[in-house]
This record gives structure tokens, C-alpha cells and sequence, in this order.
């Protein structure tokens, strides 16, 4: 098992669904991840364990998705140095607003990267991850560049039946 260089974390089981798209980029791009679930409500000695260690374990970053009153990023930015991308996972009742805004309404002093709600969100803090490490990892920033090319090539070829 390689050492993962990055964790996803998330404060429940049912954030899986739109955390999962962050894995995928990470598995896709071949980037060596961990999944856990921490709660910054439910297991607040956990989360303090958690982004206490994440540094001295080798990770280089933390996505962490949440949703509701959204705590987890800020809360990990709080006790890690490491840069923590945010995702706020859309809740039952605001549709994902009171996430997006728990995460990204950070105060001055410890930040947290903040995507888009629901899973293009989670998608992105994952190849945002990405680009983070491909800064010192060149065959790493080859395969993002890959990615991007395969992307560019699937829209060029899309089309437009008569009627959507
Ligand atoms: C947050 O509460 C979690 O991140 C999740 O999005 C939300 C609801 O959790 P469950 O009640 O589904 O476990 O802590």
C-alpha cells in the first residue's frame, strides 16, 4: 500500500455519494488517498487526532466534505498547516447553501479552499489536489495535462441532435 499523500475526509457515511467524485479524480490520476470519516460534531477528539497527525503521517493536503452547519474543513484548517480543500455536500433542508457557506465564510487568518456544492465540487477539490502536488511531481502534471486534453478532445466532438 502506497503512502497516501492525500485524505478525503467527510462527516458522515451519507456524504459518501458526492465525496466519491474526489476519490475518482485522485484513482484516475493515480495520486495515492485515504478515506475517513470524521465528524467535527459527532467526533470532535477524532478530527483534533486526525489533522494533529496528517502532516507527520505524510499527507500533503485534506479534502474535506460537509454539509449543514459545515464545521469539518474550518475545523481541520484550524489544527493542520496543510491546505484543506472544502466541499460542501448539498443538505437535505438549504439544498447545500448553509454548507457552502459554513465552509466558505472562513475568518481572517485560517483558510480553507472552497468548491462548488455536490459532487462537481468534490470532483474539483480532487483534481485541485492534483495540481498542488503536480508542482513538484512532473509524471504527475503530464497525466493532469493528459486529462485536460482528453477533456478538450471529448467537447470538440460533441453535437447537437435537432431537437434536445
Ligand atoms: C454533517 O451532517 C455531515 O457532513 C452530513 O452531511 C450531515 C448529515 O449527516 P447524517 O445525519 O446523514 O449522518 O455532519
Amino acid at each position: 500500500m502506497e503512502q497516501p499523500l492525500v485524505g478525503v475526509v467527510m462527516g458522515s457515511n451519507s456524504d459518501w455519494e458526492v465525496m466519491a467524485a474526489a476519490t475518482e479524480q485522485l484513482q484516475a490520476l493515480h495520486i495515492p488517498h485515504e478515506k475517513r470519516i470524521v465528524s467535527a460534531h459527532r467526533t470532535p477528539d477524532l478530527l483534533f487526532k486526525y489533522a494533529g497527525t496528517a502532516a507527520s503521517r505524510g499527507l500533503r493536503c485534506i479534502i474535506a466534505g460537509a454539509g449543514g452547519a459545515a464545521h469539518l474543513p474550518g475545523m481541520l484548517a484550524a489544527k493542520t498547516i496543510l491546505p484543506v480543500l472544502g466541499v460542501p455536500v448539498p443538505s437535505r433542508h438549504l439544498n447545500g447553501m448553509d454548507s457552502l457557506l459554513s465552509i466558505v465564510q472562513m475568518p481572517k487568518g485560517v483558510p480553507v479552499a472552497t468548491f462548488a456544492i455536490g459532487t462537481a465540487g468534490a470532483a474539483n477539490a480532487g483534481l485541485f489536489a492534483a495540481a498542488l502536488l503536480a508542482v513538484n511531481d512532473p509524471a504527475l502534471a503530464q497525466r493532469l495535462q493528459q486529462f485536460r486534453q482528453r477533456q478538450e478532445a471529448m467537447v470538440l466532438d460533441m453535437t447537437l441532435s435537432e431537437s434536445p
